[in-house]
Protein backbone atom coordinates (compact mmCIF):
# COMPACT_ATOMS: atom_id res chain seq x y z
CA UNK A 1 0.00 0.00 0.00
CA UNK A 2 2.88 2.40 1.14
CA UNK A 3 5.01 1.26 -1.85
CA UNK A 4 1.97 1.86 -4.37
CA UNK A 5 1.39 5.64 -2.86
CA UNK A 6 5.13 6.18 -3.07
CA UNK A 7 4.95 4.85 -6.91
CA UNK A 8 1.96 6.86 -7.32
CA UNK A 9 3.63 10.50 -6.22
CA UNK A 10 6.78 9.73 -8.45
CA UNK A 11 4.49 9.17 -11.64
CA UNK A 12 2.00 12.42 -9.94
CA UNK A 13 5.47 14.74 -10.60
CA UNK A 14 5.93 16.49 -14.21
CA UNK A 15 8.72 14.92 -16.32
CA UNK A 16 10.92 16.18 -18.99
CA UNK A 17 12.47 12.94 -21.13
CA UNK A 18 15.09 13.82 -23.03
CA UNK A 19 16.95 10.73 -24.23
CA UNK A 20 13.90 8.14 -25.83
CA UNK A 21 14.51 6.27 -28.39
CA UNK A 22 11.22 4.85 -30.64
CA UNK A 23 12.04 1.33 -31.57
CA UNK A 24 13.15 0.98 -28.24
CA UNK A 25 10.84 2.33 -26.24
CA UNK A 26 8.44 0.05 -28.08
CA UNK A 27 5.68 -1.84 -25.36
CA UNK A 28 7.30 -5.49 -24.79
CA UNK A 29 3.42 -6.74 -25.69
CA UNK A 30 3.68 -4.44 -29.16
CA UNK A 31 6.47 -6.09 -29.72
CA UNK A 32 5.85 -9.69 -28.91
CA UNK A 33 2.55 -9.63 -30.87
CA UNK A 34 4.09 -8.31 -33.90
CA UNK A 35 7.20 -11.22 -33.62
CA UNK A 36 4.41 -13.56 -33.34
CA UNK A 37 2.73 -12.68 -36.66
CA UNK A 38 5.80 -12.53 -38.87
CA UNK A 39 6.84 -15.89 -37.29
CA UNK A 40 3.05 -17.10 -38.56
CA UNK A 41 3.94 -15.88 -41.63
CA UNK A 42 7.10 -17.50 -41.52
CA UNK A 43 9.42 -14.51 -41.82
CA UNK A 44 11.19 -15.01 -38.32
CA UNK A 45 11.44 -17.89 -36.20
CA UNK A 46 9.34 -16.64 -33.60
CA UNK A 47 10.64 -18.93 -30.45
CA UNK A 48 14.38 -17.39 -30.96
CA UNK A 49 12.66 -13.70 -31.11
CA UNK A 50 10.88 -14.43 -27.99
CA UNK A 51 13.63 -15.70 -26.00
CA UNK A 52 15.86 -12.28 -27.14
CA UNK A 53 13.00 -10.19 -26.05
CA UNK A 54 11.91 -11.73 -22.94
CA UNK A 55 16.08 -12.11 -22.04
CA UNK A 56 16.40 -9.15 -18.71
CA UNK A 57 20.33 -8.56 -18.95
CA UNK A 58 22.19 -7.98 -22.10
CA UNK A 59 25.65 -6.78 -22.76
CA UNK A 60 25.78 -3.65 -24.96
CA UNK A 61 26.61 -6.13 -28.02
CA UNK A 62 23.63 -8.18 -27.74
CA UNK A 63 21.26 -5.05 -27.36
CA UNK A 64 22.82 -4.43 -30.76
CA UNK A 65 21.45 -7.74 -31.83
CA UNK A 66 18.38 -7.48 -30.72
CA UNK A 67 17.95 -4.05 -32.37
CA UNK A 68 18.33 -5.29 -35.63
CA UNK A 69 16.08 -7.94 -34.56
CA UNK A 70 13.11 -5.34 -33.45
CA UNK A 71 13.62 -3.46 -36.85
CA UNK A 72 12.80 -6.28 -39.03
CA UNK A 73 9.57 -6.01 -36.90
CA UNK A 74 9.17 -2.37 -37.15
CA UNK A 75 10.57 -1.48 -40.00
CA UNK A 76 6.86 -0.86 -41.83
CA UNK A 77 5.17 2.57 -41.87
CA UNK A 78 1.87 1.54 -40.59
CA UNK A 79 3.67 -0.61 -37.68
CA UNK A 80 5.52 2.77 -36.69
CA UNK A 81 2.73 5.06 -36.86
CA UNK A 82 1.30 2.77 -34.26
CA UNK A 83 4.50 2.74 -31.94
CA UNK A 84 5.05 6.24 -32.13
CA UNK A 85 1.37 6.57 -30.79
CA UNK A 86 1.98 4.05 -28.48
CA UNK A 87 5.11 5.03 -27.01
CA UNK A 88 4.34 9.12 -26.94
CA UNK A 89 0.57 8.08 -24.78
CA UNK A 90 3.12 5.63 -22.45
CA UNK A 91 4.97 8.99 -21.76
CA UNK A 92 2.15 10.74 -21.03
CA UNK A 93 0.65 8.54 -19.36
CA UNK A 94 3.21 8.75 -16.71
CA UNK A 95 2.82 12.43 -16.58
CA UNK A 96 6.30 13.32 -18.87
CA UNK A 97 5.05 16.41 -20.08
CA UNK A 98 8.25 17.10 -22.64
CA UNK A 99 9.42 14.36 -24.86
CA UNK A 100 12.36 14.72 -27.66
CA UNK A 101 11.94 11.42 -29.24
CA UNK A 102 14.97 10.24 -31.11
CA UNK A 103 14.69 7.50 -34.32
CA UNK A 104 16.46 6.92 -37.07
CA UNK A 105 15.25 7.58 -40.54
CA UNK A 106 15.71 4.19 -42.38
CA UNK A 107 15.45 3.38 -46.53
CA UNK A 108 13.97 0.18 -47.65
CA UNK A 109 13.10 0.29 -50.95
CA UNK A 110 11.19 -3.29 -51.29
CA UNK A 111 8.49 -2.07 -49.28
CA UNK A 112 9.11 1.30 -50.70
CA UNK A 113 10.21 3.30 -47.50
CA UNK A 114 12.33 6.34 -47.67
CA UNK A 115 13.89 8.35 -45.44
CA UNK A 116 11.19 10.99 -45.15
CA UNK A 117 8.26 8.22 -45.47
CA UNK A 118 9.76 6.48 -42.39
CA UNK A 119 9.35 10.20 -40.33
CA UNK A 120 6.13 10.75 -41.91
CA UNK A 121 4.74 7.52 -40.75
CA UNK A 122 5.90 8.98 -37.62
CA UNK A 123 4.69 12.07 -37.37
CA UNK A 124 1.21 10.15 -38.41
CA UNK A 125 1.67 9.02 -35.30
CA UNK A 126 2.12 11.68 -33.31
CA UNK A 127 -1.07 12.76 -34.77
CA UNK A 128 -2.84 9.75 -33.70
CA UNK A 129 -1.98 9.96 -30.36
CA UNK A 130 -5.65 9.98 -28.62
CA UNK A 131 -5.30 10.54 -24.23
CA UNK A 132 -3.59 13.05 -24.58
CA UNK A 133 -3.52 16.94 -26.67
CA UNK A 134 0.55 16.88 -28.54
CA UNK A 135 2.17 20.04 -29.12
CA UNK A 136 4.53 19.30 -31.62
CA UNK A 137 5.17 22.45 -33.74
CA UNK A 138 7.64 25.33 -33.56
CA UNK A 139 7.01 28.80 -32.57
CA UNK A 140 6.14 31.45 -34.80
CA UNK A 141 9.02 33.90 -33.52
CA UNK A 142 6.22 37.12 -34.27
CA UNK A 143 3.04 36.08 -32.87
CA UNK A 144 4.59 33.19 -30.23
CA UNK A 145 1.97 31.14 -31.71
CA UNK A 146 2.68 26.99 -33.13
CA UNK A 147 3.45 27.15 -36.49
CA UNK A 148 1.55 24.08 -37.66
CA UNK A 149 0.10 22.18 -34.30
CA UNK A 150 -2.19 19.43 -34.29
CA UNK A 151 -2.83 20.47 -30.59
CA UNK A 152 -6.57 19.92 -29.87
CA UNK A 153 -7.18 22.20 -26.49
CA UNK A 154 -10.36 20.96 -25.41
CA UNK A 155 -12.53 17.73 -25.17
CA UNK A 156 -15.92 18.33 -26.50
CA UNK A 157 -17.44 18.55 -22.79
CA UNK A 158 -14.70 21.93 -22.40
CA UNK A 159 -12.58 20.30 -20.49
CA UNK A 160 -8.64 21.06 -20.63
CA UNK A 161 -7.16 18.43 -21.90
CA UNK A 162 -3.36 17.05 -20.38
CA UNK A 163 -0.65 17.80 -23.07
CA UNK A 164 2.40 16.23 -24.10
CA UNK A 165 4.83 18.99 -26.10
CA UNK A 166 7.13 16.10 -28.16
CA UNK A 167 10.21 17.55 -30.24
CA UNK A 168 12.05 15.29 -33.00
CA UNK A 169 15.56 14.29 -32.71
CA UNK A 170 16.55 12.22 -35.80
CA UNK A 171 19.52 9.76 -35.69
CA UNK A 172 22.67 9.37 -37.34
CA UNK A 173 23.67 5.20 -36.99
CA UNK A 174 26.99 4.53 -36.53
CA UNK A 175 26.97 2.30 -39.85
CA UNK A 176 25.87 4.92 -41.93
CA UNK A 177 28.13 6.80 -44.64
CA UNK A 178 28.49 10.72 -45.03
CA UNK A 179 26.60 11.34 -47.98
CA UNK A 180 23.80 8.96 -45.95
CA UNK A 181 23.99 11.03 -42.63
CA UNK A 182 24.22 14.40 -44.70
CA UNK A 183 20.88 13.30 -45.78
CA UNK A 184 19.39 12.83 -42.58
CA UNK A 185 20.37 16.42 -41.35
CA UNK A 186 18.86 17.80 -44.78
CA UNK A 187 15.34 15.82 -43.82
CA UNK A 188 15.49 17.35 -40.01
CA UNK A 189 16.23 20.29 -41.85
CA UNK A 190 13.09 20.03 -43.98
CA UNK A 191 10.82 18.95 -41.26
CA UNK A 192 11.70 21.55 -38.79
CA UNK A 193 8.17 22.93 -38.89
CA UNK A 194 7.21 19.43 -37.87
CA UNK A 195 8.44 19.00 -34.43
CA UNK A 196 12.31 18.06 -35.74
CA UNK A 197 14.78 19.87 -33.19
CA UNK A 198 17.65 18.08 -33.60
CA UNK A 199 20.22 15.82 -34.27
CA UNK A 200 21.75 12.61 -32.45
CA UNK A 201 24.80 10.17 -33.30
CA UNK A 202 23.90 6.98 -31.95
CA UNK A 203 24.22 3.00 -32.79
CA UNK A 204 26.98 0.37 -31.77
CA UNK A 205 29.35 2.66 -30.34
CA UNK A 206 32.25 -0.15 -31.46
CA UNK A 207 31.47 0.60 -35.15
CA UNK A 208 32.47 3.96 -37.32
CA UNK A 209 34.39 6.59 -36.98
CA UNK A 210 34.25 9.99 -35.60
CA UNK A 211 35.08 11.79 -39.05
CA UNK A 212 32.58 10.32 -41.23
CA UNK A 213 29.74 11.59 -39.29
CA UNK A 214 31.28 15.20 -38.31
CA UNK A 215 30.68 17.14 -42.05
CA UNK A 216 26.83 16.27 -41.33
CA UNK A 217 27.09 17.70 -37.57
CA UNK A 218 28.87 20.61 -38.02
CA UNK A 219 26.29 21.26 -41.62
CA UNK A 220 23.60 20.46 -38.97
CA UNK A 221 25.04 23.35 -36.07
CA UNK A 222 25.33 25.81 -39.00
CA UNK A 223 21.63 25.17 -40.18
CA UNK A 224 20.32 26.12 -36.70
CA UNK A 225 20.03 22.56 -35.90
CA UNK A 226 20.65 21.27 -31.95
CA UNK A 227 22.81 17.95 -31.63
CA UNK A 228 22.98 15.29 -29.00
CA UNK A 229 25.88 12.92 -29.39
CA UNK A 230 25.94 9.35 -27.65
CA UNK A 231 29.60 9.62 -26.10
CA UNK A 232 31.43 7.11 -24.17
CA UNK A 233 29.69 4.15 -24.14
CA UNK A 234 32.63 2.22 -24.58
CA UNK A 235 36.20 3.39 -23.47
CA UNK A 236 37.81 5.71 -27.08
CA UNK A 237 39.29 8.75 -25.32
CA UNK A 238 40.55 9.66 -28.77
CA UNK A 239 36.86 10.03 -29.64
CA UNK A 240 35.09 11.85 -26.72
CA UNK A 241 37.94 14.46 -26.50
CA UNK A 242 37.01 14.89 -30.32
CA UNK A 243 33.08 14.65 -29.40
CA UNK A 244 33.38 17.34 -26.34
CA UNK A 245 36.16 19.70 -28.14
CA UNK A 246 32.76 19.76 -31.22
CA UNK A 247 30.87 21.41 -28.04
CA UNK A 248 27.75 19.45 -28.68
CA UNK A 249 24.29 20.76 -27.03
CA UNK A 250 24.11 17.79 -25.07
CA UNK A 251 25.93 13.92 -24.49
CA UNK A 252 24.30 10.69 -23.48
CA UNK A 253 25.80 8.38 -21.32
CA UNK A 254 29.10 9.40 -20.46
CA UNK A 255 30.42 6.00 -18.64
CA UNK A 256 33.90 5.65 -19.93
CA UNK A 257 35.46 8.89 -19.13
CA UNK A 258 38.67 9.52 -17.68
CA UNK A 259 40.54 12.25 -15.24
CA UNK A 260 41.11 14.86 -18.22
CA UNK A 261 37.57 13.99 -19.96
CA UNK A 262 35.32 14.65 -16.89
CA UNK A 263 37.31 17.91 -16.78
CA UNK A 264 36.82 18.94 -20.16
CA UNK A 265 33.03 18.27 -19.61
CA UNK A 266 32.71 19.73 -16.39
CA UNK A 267 34.34 22.88 -17.70
CA UNK A 268 32.41 23.08 -20.93
CA UNK A 269 29.13 22.57 -18.77
CA UNK A 270 27.82 19.71 -21.56
CA UNK A 271 24.53 18.43 -20.03
CA UNK A 272 24.52 14.49 -19.39
CA UNK A 273 21.41 12.48 -20.52
CA UNK A 274 21.56 9.96 -17.63
CA UNK A 275 20.34 6.50 -18.38
CA UNK A 276 20.87 4.64 -14.84
CA UNK A 277 19.04 1.11 -15.71
CA UNK A 278 20.15 0.80 -19.59
CA UNK A 279 23.84 1.65 -18.28
CA UNK A 280 23.42 -1.12 -15.57
CA UNK A 281 21.80 -3.57 -17.87
CA UNK A 282 24.25 -3.57 -20.59
CA UNK A 283 27.20 -3.34 -18.10
CA UNK A 284 28.85 -0.24 -19.05
CA UNK A 285 28.27 0.74 -15.17
CA UNK A 286 28.78 -1.91 -12.43
CA UNK A 287 26.14 -0.95 -10.41
CA UNK A 288 24.04 1.95 -9.47
CA UNK A 289 25.87 3.06 -6.11
CA UNK A 290 28.91 3.72 -8.25
CA UNK A 291 27.50 5.35 -11.26
CA UNK A 292 28.56 8.56 -12.04
CA UNK A 293 25.56 10.74 -11.86
CA UNK A 294 26.36 11.34 -8.39
CA UNK A 295 29.43 13.37 -8.98
CA UNK A 296 28.18 15.11 -11.61
CA UNK A 297 25.32 15.71 -9.32
CA UNK A 298 27.42 16.69 -6.80
CA UNK A 299 29.26 19.05 -9.16
CA UNK A 300 26.05 20.60 -9.65
CA UNK A 301 26.91 19.71 -13.58
CA UNK A 302 23.89 19.63 -16.11
CA UNK A 303 22.01 16.81 -15.50
CA UNK A 304 18.72 14.73 -16.86
CA UNK A 305 17.45 11.44 -15.90
CA UNK A 306 16.32 9.62 -19.24
CA UNK A 307 15.15 6.09 -19.85
CA UNK A 308 17.33 5.49 -23.13
CA UNK A 309 15.08 2.24 -24.62
CA UNK A 310 12.46 2.13 -22.18
CA UNK A 311 10.97 -1.22 -23.80
CA UNK A 312 13.86 -3.38 -24.05
CA UNK A 313 15.05 -2.38 -20.08
CA UNK A 314 11.58 -2.34 -18.86
CA UNK A 315 12.07 0.64 -17.34
CA UNK A 316 9.30 3.86 -17.65
CA UNK A 317 10.99 7.74 -16.46
CA UNK A 318 9.05 7.67 -12.86
CA UNK A 319 11.28 4.00 -12.37
CA UNK A 320 14.43 6.16 -13.17
CA UNK A 321 13.89 8.76 -10.82
CA UNK A 322 12.78 5.89 -8.16
CA UNK A 323 15.79 4.40 -8.76
CA UNK A 324 17.53 7.82 -8.13
CA UNK A 325 16.40 8.63 -5.60
CA UNK A 326 16.27 5.13 -3.33
CA UNK A 327 19.84 4.54 -4.76
CA UNK A 328 20.92 8.39 -3.53
CA UNK A 329 18.50 9.52 -1.25
CA UNK A 330 20.64 8.76 1.70
CA UNK A 331 23.08 11.42 2.99
CA UNK A 332 26.60 9.40 1.76
CA UNK A 333 26.60 7.40 -1.32
CA UNK A 334 29.80 4.78 -1.87
CA UNK A 335 31.28 5.81 -5.33
CA UNK A 336 35.12 5.39 -6.64
CA UNK A 337 36.05 3.52 -3.14
CA UNK A 338 35.15 6.27 -1.15
CA UNK A 339 32.21 7.27 0.90
CA UNK A 340 31.11 10.85 -0.47
CA UNK A 341 28.85 13.54 1.01
CA UNK A 342 25.57 13.58 -1.17
CA UNK A 343 23.26 16.37 -1.29
CA UNK A 344 20.84 13.93 -0.72
CA UNK A 345 17.87 13.32 -3.43
CA UNK A 346 14.89 13.08 -1.33
CA UNK A 347 11.70 13.76 -2.91
CA UNK A 348 12.38 18.23 -3.48
CA UNK A 349 15.52 17.65 -5.21
CA UNK A 350 14.41 15.36 -7.45
CA UNK A 351 11.46 17.72 -8.81
CA UNK A 352 14.02 20.43 -8.99
CA UNK A 353 16.36 17.97 -11.08
CA UNK A 354 13.30 17.26 -13.25
CA UNK A 355 12.72 21.01 -13.41
CA UNK A 356 16.21 21.69 -14.29
CA UNK A 357 15.99 19.42 -17.37
CA UNK A 358 13.92 22.48 -18.95
CA UNK A 359 17.34 24.43 -19.51
CA UNK A 360 18.31 21.61 -21.54
CA UNK A 361 15.27 20.93 -23.76
CA UNK A 362 16.46 21.67 -27.72
CA UNK A 363 13.02 23.53 -28.38
CA UNK A 364 12.38 26.78 -28.32
CA UNK A 365 11.97 29.77 -25.33
CA UNK A 366 8.30 29.85 -25.47
CA UNK A 367 8.36 26.15 -24.99
CA UNK A 368 10.74 26.95 -21.86
CA UNK A 369 8.55 29.42 -20.31
CA UNK A 370 5.25 26.58 -20.59
CA UNK A 371 6.68 23.96 -19.14
CA UNK A 372 7.97 26.31 -16.23
CA UNK A 373 4.57 27.34 -15.81
CA UNK A 374 3.52 23.83 -15.41
CA UNK A 375 6.42 22.88 -13.01
CA UNK A 376 5.65 25.95 -11.05
CA UNK A 377 1.79 25.07 -10.50
CA UNK A 378 2.61 21.46 -9.92
CA UNK A 379 5.44 22.68 -6.98
CA UNK A 380 2.45 24.23 -5.55
CA UNK A 381 -0.48 21.24 -5.63
CA UNK A 382 2.67 19.63 -4.30
CA UNK A 383 3.77 21.22 -1.48
CA UNK A 384 6.73 21.33 -2.19
C1 LIG B 1 23.59 3.60 -28.78
C2 LIG B 1 21.38 3.18 -29.17
C3 LIG B 1 21.20 2.77 -27.83
O1 LIG B 1 16.43 4.79 -33.96
O2 LIG B 1 15.41 2.61 -34.62
N1 LIG B 1 20.21 3.06 -29.79
N2 LIG B 1 22.57 3.60 -29.63
N3 LIG B 1 23.50 3.21 -27.49
C4 LIG B 1 22.33 2.78 -26.98
N4 LIG B 1 22.30 2.35 -25.68
C5 LIG B 1 21.86 1.08 -25.28
N5 LIG B 1 19.91 2.44 -27.67
C6 LIG B 1 19.31 2.62 -28.88
O3 LIG B 1 15.85 3.14 -32.19
C7 LIG B 1 16.76 2.08 -32.03
C8 LIG B 1 18.15 2.53 -32.40
O4 LIG B 1 18.61 3.52 -31.46
C9 LIG B 1 20.00 3.38 -31.22
C10 LIG B 1 20.48 2.22 -32.10
O5 LIG B 1 20.97 2.73 -33.32
C11 LIG B 1 19.20 1.43 -32.32
O6 LIG B 1 19.23 0.66 -33.49
P1 LIG B 1 15.42 3.73 -33.62
O7 LIG B 1 14.07 4.30 -33.36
Amino acid sequence: MEKQRDMDWWVSIPKVELHAHLNGSIRGSTLLELARGLGEKGTIVFSDVEHAILKDDRSLQEVFKLFDLIHIVTTDHKILTRITQEVVEDFAAENVVYLELRTTPKRNDLIGMSKRSYMEAVVKGLRAVATVEVDLAPRDLGTGNPVNSCAITDLCDGTARKKIYVRLLLSIDRRETTASAMETVELALEMRDLGVAGIDLSGNPIVGEWATFLPALKFAREQGLSITLHCGEVPNPVEINAMLDFLPGRIGHACFFGEEEWRKLKSCKIPVEICLTSNIRTETISSVDVHHFVDLYNAEHPTVLCTDDSGVFSTSLSGEYILASSAFGRSYAFYEYEYRLLNGLGRSEMFRLARKAIEFIFADDAVKRELGEIFESAARKLDL
